[in-house]
């Protein structure tokens, strides 16, 4: 088995993608399950294979311990940790080609407390990556793509896994797709545009990260999708499968 971690910020479409590629996948006749990491969702776009709702239940945990939203979701993903034998034993019973990882809407909690590194060291499989969503709603300005190519970087360096970047919502943002492409792959182009966006501290400050950030290494190969068109998911999964499966396609 294989296993592809979808990661990003909180809205950016992580739940659809997963859907999405499953669909894609199965498409091709590659056996593919798709395990759910958020406690608190409600509904998903996907039928479930795996579940971690069968094991913690976000709102109980919420009323008995009386805690808020948040707290509740710190006690809820360390439970999960404890419970991966038995989500293990299911991915097991099902033992697909193909585990895609939903995590939680709260990218903070499954990157950076221990339970989301346990999770995904403790997963049994062959080959692990990831995908990052960059929320194209989001990166409408230069320095909210720094921000969030930070935090981008930032998971990455807890996770771990070998990076897909991706820019979901590039059906909303068709006007602004090029510039934002061009900002992932010519720092030069991105610098101007901060210098035109911004000045003194903030000007500052973000080109100092920018600099910091290797940006040649982390976010070239930005690659736009959306989740309702359906448009640029076979360049995902070309690059998933580069990681992955040496090149091969998925399928084959
Ligand atoms: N237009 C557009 N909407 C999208 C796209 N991807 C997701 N959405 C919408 O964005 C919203 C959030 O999508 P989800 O898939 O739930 O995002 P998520 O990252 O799983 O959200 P959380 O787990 O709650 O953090 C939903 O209303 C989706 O329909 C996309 O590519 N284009
Ligand atoms: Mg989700």
């Amino acid at each position: 088995m294989k296993s592809i971690f979808v990661s990003g910020t909180a809205g950016s479409g992580k739940s659809l993608f997963s859907a999405r590629l499953y669909e894609q996948y199965t498409k091709k006749g590659a056996f593919t399950s798709v395990l759910n990491l958020d406690p608190g969702v409600e509904s998903l776009a996907y039928a479930c294979d795996v579940d971690v709702r069968d094991y913690v239940d976000y709102v109980s945990i919420m009323q008995q311990y009386e805690l808020g939203p948040n707290g509740a979701m710190v006690m809820a993903n360390d439970l999960i940790a404890s419970k991966i034998d038995e989500i293990q034993n299911d991915i097991d019973k099902i033992n697909p080609d193909y585990l895609i990882v939903d995590t939680p809407g709260q990218i903070e909690l499954f990157a950076y407390r221990a339970s989301g590194r346990f999770i995904i060291e403790n997963i049994t499989s062959e080959e692990k990556s990831s995908v990052f969503l960059f929320d194209g709603a989001l990166i409408n300005t230069p320095v909210n793509f720094v921000s969030i190519a930070l935090l981008a970087t930032s998971t990455r360096l807890r996770l771990n896994l070998p990076t897909v970047n991706a820019l979901t919502k590039a059906d909303l943002i068709e006007d602004k797709l090029e510039e934002v492409l061009k900002w992932s792959t010519d720092m030069q182009a991105l610098e101007n545009a901060i210098s035109n966006d911004t000045d003194g501290d903030t000007y500052a400050l973000t080109t100092n990260i920018l600099r910091g950030l290797d940006l040649g290494g982390f976010a070239q190969g930005l690659i736009p999708i959306s989740n309702i068109t359906g448009d640029g998911l076979a360049d995902i999964e070309g690059a998933i499968s580069r990681i992955l499966n040496l090149g091969e396609e998925v399928g084959e």
